[in-house]
């Protein structure tokens, strides 16, 4: 083996020496240059690159980062209750509740605080470790703080992990929240920012950002996530999971939604989503963000069980759980139970 004089006196002399001779000369003009911007840690191609990756080689990736961070088998799961439902001003392209589209959906004033108790304790009963409540707003005026404080106060004494999607905030609500015990602020920026306009007027991808990071100041903990299958292309999918990725940090949840085409809705006619694609934005989102939960989200009722064991083998590691999303159905709990059963998969 080749040895090197490190230690050895004459090398360190010699080292010496020169460093004298050095200072002994007149110091030339060095040019520093400034410090260079961080560095975003996933660059969109470096996504990109992920997507394209042969499908068994991608899961494969996904399934090791899962392993190495959490226990492989281990599903979290989340109920949601709409605690005021429709008449949103917003007029999100996919959305059965913006008031600007004629769909079945009947409105509903924000709940009694009686009746989403008894939702989250049914849902706690099930299993569920997490509860989250959504409303139908832009955002949250004053007057509504302080009934949606009380239900999660209410919630969590009961011991769950409480979540709320409310829309933007404004200064000081974040702060609000996180002093009523709230854990999780859902705000999901649905898809990359050069496609959002296609899909949103009423407010920009900037708010969703300047939303998320009063969520973060507060100290609250960050759900965000996007949808698949509103017309975007592979780019735009892997611009926004470079743009979750990069949130410092990123989201402890990420939901990944398949879109559930509403009629009467912009987006009611899209083609349904290629699985193979869908599972390739979860293994994206695992891969890019190892330590997240991964939520196999919206659309799962249109999924078929084959498909669904597809997303859990690309790093899902979470669902929503109970009869119903927000405004719409998912699978019954008996038979989340029954392929939990049959793919030796269990709640946390
Ligand atoms: N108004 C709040 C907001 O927009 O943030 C909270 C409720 S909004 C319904 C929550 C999320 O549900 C959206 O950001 C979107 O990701 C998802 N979502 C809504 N409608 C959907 C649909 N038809 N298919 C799939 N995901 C949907
Ligand atoms: C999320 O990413 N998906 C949930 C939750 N966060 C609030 C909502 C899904 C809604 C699906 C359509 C509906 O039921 O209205
Ligand atoms: Fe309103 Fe949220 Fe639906 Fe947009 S996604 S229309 S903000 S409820």
């Amino acid at each position: 083996m080749a040895s090197y004089p490190i230690t050895g006196s004459s090398f360190l002399e010699t080292r010496l020496m020169n460093n004298a001779a050095l200072l002994s000369q007149p110091m030339p003009h060095i040019h520093v240059p400034a410090p260079a911007a961080p560095q975003p840690a996933w660059s969109v191609e470096a996504v990109l690159a992920l997507f394209e990756l042969p499908f068994a080689d991608l899961l494969f990736q996904a399934q090791q980062t899962l392993r190495a961070h959490f226990a492989p088998n281990a599903v979290q799961r989340s109920t949601l209750l709409s605690i005021k439902t429709g008449n949103c001003s917003e007029d999100c392209g996919y959305c059965s509740q913006s008031k600007r589209y004629t769909t079945d959906l009947e409105a509903h004033n924000l709940m009694a605080l009686d009746e989403v108790v008894a939702a989250a304790q049914a849902a706690k009963d099930k299993g569920a470790s997490r509860f989250c409540m959504g409303a139908a707003w832009r955002g949250p005026k004053d007057k509504d703080m302080g009934p949606v404080l009380d239900m999660v106060r209410a919630v969590k004494a009961l011991g769950l992990e409480t979540c709320v999607t409310l829309g933007m905030l404004k200064e000081g609500q974040a702060q609000q929240l996180r002093e009523a015990g709230l854990d999780y602020y859902n705000h999901n920026l649905d898809t990359a920012q050069e496609f959002y306009e296609e899909i949103v007027t009423t407010h920009t991808y900037q708010d969703r950002l300047d939303t998320l990071r009063s969520v973060r100041e507060a100290g609250l903990k960050v759900c965000s996530g996007g949808i698949v299958g509103l017309g975007e292309s592979r780019l735009h999918r892997a611009g926004l999971i470079a743009t979750l990725a990069n949130l410092d940090p990123p989201p402890e949840s990420v939901p990944i939604n398949n879109l559930i085409a509403i009629p009467g809705t912009p987006l009611a006619n899209n083609e349904p989503t290629d699985i193979f694609e869908f599972a390739r934005t979860i293994a994206a989102a695992r891969i890019t963000m190892p330590r997240s939960y991964v939520r196999l989200s919206a659309g799962r009722e249109q999924m078929s069980e084959a498909e669904q064991a597809l997303c859990f083998l690309a790093g899902a590691n979470s669902i929503f759980y109970g009869d119903k999303l927000l405004t719409t159905s998912n699978p019954q709990m008996a038979r989340d139970e029954a392929l939990f059963e049959k793919l030796g998969l269990h709640g946390v």
